[in-house]
C-alpha cells in the first residue's frame, strides 16, 4: 500500500531539514518503506481537506490506505510497529526504545522548541533579551543530563533505534544555537545520526524541494 506523507511546499528552514517530515522520512528510509509526498501550504494546512488529516493544521502526516496519522511521534512509532529495524525484539529493550522516543519528544524537545520559539517569534520583544539566558540554561541543563546517560556510547540503549532517531532529530534543531557543541559525545550523537545512509536519504530528499535555488 502507497504510504503519503505531507511536507511544507516550502520550508522556512531553506533545506536545512529541521521541519518535521524529516524525521518521518528517516523512519521510512530505515525500514526500506517508499513512500510518497503530498507538499501543502500554508494556506493548505488550514483547509478542511487537511484539517481531516491533522486536526491543528499542520505538517507532517501519514496516509496509508484508509488510516490516516498525525503527530510525529505516534508516525514514527507506527513505521517501527509496522517493519522490522527500528525497535528490538527482546520485549524490555523495545520498552525501553519506546520509552527513549517519548523522552525525545516529552522531555527533551520542549525546552528546545521554548528556545526556537524565544528566538524566532519572540526575538523583537523587549524582554527577550533578559530572558534568553534563561531560556538557553535550561536547554543546557536538560543536554547535560542527556549527556551524563549517553556517555561514550554510539546510542542511548544498545542498539539505533526509534528513540535515537528522535532524539537525534530534537537536538539537531540546536545546531545553530552553538549549544550542541557545548556537549561533545551530543554533538557526536547526532552526526552518527546524520552520517546513516537513511538520514542522508531523508535530508536529500527534503533539499530538493526546499533549496533556495528552488524558488
Ligand atoms: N507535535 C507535532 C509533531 O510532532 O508532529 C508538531 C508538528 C509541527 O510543529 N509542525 C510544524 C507546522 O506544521 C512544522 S515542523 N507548522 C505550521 C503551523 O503550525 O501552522 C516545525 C518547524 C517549522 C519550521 C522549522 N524551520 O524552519 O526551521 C523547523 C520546525
Amino acid at each position: 500500500m502507497t504510504v503519503t506523507i505531507t511536507a511544507f511546499e516550502k520550508s522556512p528552514d531553506g533545506g536545512k531539514g529541521l521541519a518535521r517530515d524529516t524525521r518521518v522520512r528517516w523512519a521510512l528510509e530505515e525500514v526500506g518503506q517508499p513512500y510518497e509526498v503530498r507538499l501543502v501550504s500554508f494556506a493548505a494546512m488550514k483547509e478542511p481537506a487537511h484539517l481531516a488529516l491533522h486536526p491543528f493544521g499542520q505538517i507532517p502526516t501519514f496516509e496509508e490506505g484508509d488510516l490516516a496519522l498525525f503527530e510525529t511521534g505516534a508516525i514514527v512509532f507506527h513505521i517501527a510497529e509496522q517493519h522490522g529495524g527500528l525497535l528490538p525484539e527482546d520485549a524490555n529493550a523495545r520498552a525501553r526504545a519506546i520509552t527513549w522516543m517519548f523522552a525525545a519528544l516529552n522531555t527533551v524537545e520542549p525546552p528546545i522548541l521554548e528556545l526556537a520559539t524565544a528566538k524566532i517569534l519572540e526575538g523583537e520583544k523587549p524582554w527577550t533579551k533578559e530572558r534568553l539566558p534563561l531560556v538557553e540554561n535550561r536547554v543546557r541543563a536538560r543536554l547535560k543530563q542527556l549527556s551524563a546517560r549517553l556517555g561514550d556510547a554510539n546510542w542511548l540503549d544498545g542498539a539505533f533505534s526509534a528513540g535515537d532517531l528522535l532524539t537525534a532529530s530534537v537536538l539537531l534543531r540546536l545546531r545553530s544555537s552553538g549549544i550542541l557543541d557545548e556537549y561533545p559525545n551530543l554533538a557526536a550523537y547526532v552526526a552518527r545520526g546524520e552520517a546513516r545512509p537513511a538520514y542522508e536519504r531523508a535530508f536529500a530528499a527534503q533539499l530538493v524541494i526546499n533549496a533556495p535555488s528552488n524558488s
